[in-house]
């Protein structure tokens, strides 16, 4: 993998504050896109505007069948079986509220999730309330992984799914996905896999892991913002009723009924962001490209190398594994007696590093951790050793100054 090279796909790297290139350490928050997918998008709008599954015209035959396409290459990424399993969103979060409205729900149905979800896992479940769900959490162990016999103790008759982190957005831990899958279904629950920070960096293979939805998003894996991915098994779509009405996602309208398209219209009601999702396909085709082994290596040396460094700085609390192999490419943490957005704007103030400073939408689990916020560094296929050299040298000269 050729860094130098990747980097010029990027035009956003090239840009300097005071006469000094941008270190972006935010990629967990969202990713930078590559030239290929910008020029998609405008490619789009110059060439091929139009909207789709509306007109005999050519141009919106064209346009459909680049937007169908798109679901496609979605569908070959992550192992689906095919269009009719990827329903194109706006984000992870709309994702995880299309299953929560569109699941059958009955009084005493107990949905469980980890400590260390995101809140887009979290919020959707603990709408459901007033149809009397309740919301579990599974306990995160101290070495920041999953605790699996709290887990084996707490599913029960009543779960009627499990949703959990691939990679968390705060710990970085990877989770024992198959595992956990295994477990939920052995109890007849279902399963719902936030891939969020996983799809991204590593090879996904959703028909492996067992998982019957998952939902990811294009803008934090070098595609546009405004779309997103429901994965779902295709049995399960079927019978579910759709989130949102309108059209576009029915076959037939009477003034007293209607019928569903088939997967995945049926979920897509309105004007789709047909632009974005057609970029989204190429930016497939440029992840492929460079190879998901590829860049989840890349960053795991990144990590280890950053790690390897910020262990031994005083005054340090790094949260999470402290073994780069079970962990994602993100460092959160904290510099004792400097607040998180002190260290942040420092950063950024002194060699324009980019990181996120806060509870990242982990609010319960920083709060049990004790932590008002932390700061998170996080790095993608672009990022360097040489960054990450003036990320640490940086961080050094803040803590002697002010720690
Ligand atoms: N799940 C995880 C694990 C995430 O990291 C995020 C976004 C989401 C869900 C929601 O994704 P969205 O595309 O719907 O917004 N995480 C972050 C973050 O860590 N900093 O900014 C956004």
């Amino acid at each position: 993998m050729n860094i130098t090279e990747i980097r010029k796909d990027f035009p956003i790297l090239n840009r300097e504050f005071k006469g000094k290139p941008i270190i972006y350490l935010d990629n967990t928050a969202t990713s930078q896109k590559p030239r290929q997918v910008i020029d998609a998008l405008v490619n789009f709008y110059s060439e091929h505007n139009s909207n789709v599954h509306r007109g005999m015209h050519r141009l919106s035959r064209e346009a459909s069948l680049m937007y169908e396409g798109a679901h496609d290459k979605v569908a070959k990424f992550v192992n689906a079986k095919g269009r009719e399993e990827i329903v194109f969103t706006k984000n992870t979060t709309e994702s995880i509220n299309l299953v929560s409205h569109s699941l059958d729900w009955n009084d005493g149905d107990e949905v469980v999730v980890t400590e260390m979800e995101h809140h887009s896992n979290i919020i959707p479940w603990f709408m459901l309330k007033s149809k009397g769900v309740k919301v579990k959490f599974v306990k995160v162990k101290d070495d920041g992984t999953v605790d699996m016999d709290h887990l084996a103790e707490i599913i029960n008759n009543k779960t009627k799914l499990v949703s959990f982190v691939h990679i968390s957005n705060f710990l970085g831990t990877i989770n024992p996905a198959e595992e956990i899958t295994k477990i939920a279904h052995d109890s007849g629950a279902k399963v719902l896999l936030d891939a969020a920070q996983s799809a991204p960096h590593m090879e996904l293979d959703f028909n492996k892991i067992g998982c019957d939805f998952a939902a990811f998003s294009a803008h934090k894996m070098c595609g546009p913002t405004g779309i997103g991915v429901l994965y779902g098994r295709q049995d399960l779509l079927e019978k579910m009723n759709p989130f949102l009405g309108g059209g576009d996602m029915i076959k037939t309208v009477d003034y007293d009924k209607f019928e569903s398209h088939v997967l995945p219209w049926k979920f897509e009601a309105g004007t789709s962001n047909i632009a974005g999702g057609y970029a989204f396909g190429v930016t497939i085709d440029y992840l492929k490209k460079i190879g998901m082994k590829n860049i989840h290596n890349h960053e795991q040396e990144l990590t280890k190398y950053a790690l390897d460094q910020m262990k031994d700085l005083n005054k340090i609390k790094i949260y999470g594994p402290l073994d780069f192999e079970k962990r994602g490419g993100l460092i959160s943490f904290n510099v004792e007696g400097i607040p998180h957005h002190d260290v942040a704007t420092l950063l950024d103030e002194r060699e324009n590093i980019a990181v996120r400073s806060g509870y990242h939408c982990v609010e319960p689990l920083h709060k049990k951790l004790g932590a008002a916020g932390s700061v998170r560094a996080s790095f993608y296929l672009y990022n360097t050793k040489e960054e990450i050299d003036k990320f640490i040298s940086t961080l050094k000269q803040i803590i002697d100054v002010l720690g």
